[in-house]
């Protein structure tokens, strides 16, 4: 007999679908990257100097290959994800430390897609080791779908902060100038899988519950958009 493949049990509220569906908050269905080769990567906020990041810059990185589960807040979880990219502790200490230099205490990091989706995440948690800028998926190039040139990877977190097409990230001291993409009560300033942060003020049981009918129309119109896309 010989055993069976080992299994990542999966979160608690979380349902595994055979697929990676394209996804997110309906109004960012129709909405595209403008630049999807190259990588851009601004740096800005409260720092000493704005920087503007490139791919090249990052190839001179160590590459990391982390393979992970992606868990969507509205109970859909993708198994065993092969994400290729730049670790962002590296990016951190290497760039933007020493070119953009944030000012002490602006830890309250707001990310930007380029087609203006924005998630915020507190600096520490940012620094975690499995924390990736991804260019790569599964052996190929990030496609459109997923988050083409980079995208942020946050695995122990729900889906909503890896954010795709990322080109900015704003160092601030607290949250005076982030506006979440969705309702205020859908952001959680964190969002841990395993602790099931899913959002504010409701439990994460009451959200499950509110999500879950909204997956399969969503994921279809996500689908649609992509296809019509000129
Ligand atoms: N730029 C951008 N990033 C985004 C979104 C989006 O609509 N735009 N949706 C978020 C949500 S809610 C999820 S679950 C994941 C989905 O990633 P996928 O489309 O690669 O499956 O991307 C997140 N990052
Ligand atoms: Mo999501």
């Amino acid at each position: 007999m010989s055993p069976a493949p080992p299994i990542s049990p999966l979160p608690p509220g979380q349902r595994a679908r055979p697929d990676f569906p394209r996804f997110g908050v309906t109004r960012f269905a129709q909405r595209f990257p403008r630049e999807v080769e190259r990588i851009a990567l601004d740096v800005g906020g409260d720092v000493a100097q704005e920087t503007c990041l490139s791919g090249e810059m990052l190839q001179t990185l160590p590459r990391i290959e982390l393979k992970a589960d992606f868990h969507c807040v509205t109970t859909w979880s993708a198994q065993g994800l092969r994400w290729s990219g730049f670790r962002y502790r590296e990016v951190h200490d290497r760039f933007v430390v020493p070119l953009a230099q944030p000012r002490a205490g602006a830890e309250f990091v707001i990310l930007r897609g380029q087609d203006g989706a924005r998630t915020s995440l507190p600096l520490t948690d940012l620094l975690a080791d499995d924390i990736l800028l991804a260019d790569r998926l599964d052996d190929a190039p990030l496609n459109v779908a997923h988050g083409a040139p980079l995208r942020l990877v946050a695995p122990a977190h729900y889906g909503y902060k890896s954010v795709k097409h990322l080109s900015r990230l704003e160092f601030w001291p607290d949250d005076r100038h982030f506006r979440p993409s969705g309702f205020r009560f859908m952001d959680h300033p964190r969002a841990r899988v395993a602790s099931e942060e899913r959002g504010r003020i409701f439990p994460g049981w009451l959200l499950r519950r509110l999500y879950r009918p909204l997956i399969g129309p969503t994921v279809r119109r996500f689908a649609q958009a992509l296809k019509e896309r000129r």
